[in-house]
């Protein structure tokens, strides 16, 4: 079946405009009034083509198409229209509007015998921008987070997850009966999640390659580090007397991007992203300092590794300066392996199409590692970022790339969806 790639660009560009910094990129945060529009005008697409739609606790949507059957295993697909502050276009909507395409284009034309339901599901909170914790909403659907998250897990001002649900209508307490579906969902009856993502790194655009098949996902484990010295006046304190948590945090930081950086297969990564600082005036020798530090891999034990050198080298610079320091764990995924099933439908799909590719690893999460880590086979199918770029009001992909992307989708899910019980 053939998509619509114009109805595809456009919807896509329709996008743009549910941002907070309309002209600096795209910043729509879960639970926020442009999150609230988007999921309007997806809820609104969703019934005008009669496919029926659910909300779960936590904002996770799964829209099914009318001709789906009651028990019979479906064929999910989606990812997530949540982004980071200041951030690009495509990252997690361009999954989003291609599941929608083949959603559409699928209740248009009705199917030829198929053995599988098929589902668009998009993912709530994959960014972490309002709790720093990636990929929440698929992590509440696999039950990797329950009740106590929605208070552990709190935003910038203080508010805990559970009442920022609250405020945008959302109750995590869902009985029989209320409109919301509870968390966690019972996958058991799911044959196959595919998420198609823009590749987000330099690969396949300095390769000239149009698809990435990705084979792995990096793993990756967040801490916050607080640091407090002893605030005083930036003119009539001597330097010899300053405990400054800043200038300790500068050098924690430096230690921890030159011991990652000589990781020996170059893959290994740490980025401190976040960063405040109290009272953050320019003539006060800072009190506090927050920061987060996120280390990834392709091998757990190296992450733990890293993070534990990391930790040990902060809490000795700590007492080198005379400042106290604190550690927490924030949040942790797995590296995992995506089904060799799913990938091979892919590869052959690609390969009878003509279409060139790559077998990739991914540096950057998904929601599909949480739905694989669920035991759910899973395939991931990358388009190309230009320069490399993404995360960044500059992230962009050519648009005979991305329509290419979401019919090698289609393509993918048409044979998916027909899958006899002896090919599965
Ligand atoms: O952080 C990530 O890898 C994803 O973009 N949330
Ligand atoms: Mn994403
Ligand atoms: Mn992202």
């Amino acid at each position: 079946m053939m998509i619509d790639g114009k109805r595809l660009l456009l919807n896509l560009a329709a996008f743009r405009r549910f941002s907070d910094t309309p002209g600096s990129g795209v910043t729509r945060f879960s639970y926020g009034s442009q999150d609230a529009k988007a999921r309007r005008s997806i809820i609104n697409r969703a019934k005008r083509i009669g496919c029926p739609v659910r909300i779960d606790a936590v904002g996770n949507i799964r829209i099914g198409l009318p001709s789906n059957q009651p028990g019979r295993p479906a064929i999910f697909c989606g990812s997530h229209i949540d982004t980071v502050r200041n951030g690009g276009w495509l990252d997690g909507i361009y999954g989003v509007c291609s599941a929608l395409e083949v959603l559409e284009t699928l209740a248009e034309r009705g199917r030829k015998k198929a053995t599988r339901n098929f589902e668009t599901v998009i993912f709530a909170e994959e960014e972490g921008s309002n709790f720093g914790s990636t990929m929440t909403g698929s992590k509440f659907i696999t039950g990797k987070y329950g009740n106590e998250d929605l208070e552990r897990l709190t935003a910038d001002n203080g508010k805990t997850m559970r009442q920022v649900l609250q405020e945008a209508g959302l109750e995590p307490e869902t009985t029989a009966g209320s409109q919301l579906d509870p968390v966690p969902w019972d996958l058991s009856n799911v044959a196959a999640m595919l998420e198609l993502h823009i590749e987000q790194g330099p690969v396949l655009d300095r390769a000239g390659i149009p698809i990435g098949i990705v084979d792995s996902i990096f793993g990756m484990r967040v801490v916050e580090v607080v640091l407090t010295g002893v605030g005083n006046h930036a003119g009539a304190t001597p330097m010899s007397e300053r405990h400054d948590p800043l200038s300790a945090a500068a050098e924690c930081i430096l230690a921890a991007e030159s011991m990652v950086a000589a990781d020996p297969n170059k893959r290994a990564v740490v980025t401190v992203g976040k960063l405040e600082v109290q009272p953050n005036c320019s003539n006060v020798i800072p009190e506090t300092v927050r920061f987060s530090i996120e280390v990834r891999d392709s091998n757990n034990e190296k992450i733990n590794r890293y993070m534990s050198e990391i930790i040990h080298d902060i809490r000795e610079i700590a007492l080198n300066r005379d400042v106290n320091c604190q550690i927490h764990e924030h949040s942790s995924s797995k590296p995992l392996h995506l089904d060799d099933g799913v990938r091979e439908v892919i590869r052959q799909t690609a390969e009878s199409s003509g279409i060139s590719y790559r077998v990739m690893d991914s540096g950057a999460v998904h929601d599909a590692c949480m739905i694989a880590e669920a035991s759910v086979p899973t395939g991931m199918i990358f388009v190309p970022s230009i320069d490399g770029r993404s995360h960044v009001p500059e992230e962009d992909t050519k648009g005979e790339d991305l329509i290419r992307g979401t019919q090698l989708l289609m393509d993918v899910i048409e044979t998916l969806l027909t899958q006899t019980e002896e090919e599965q």
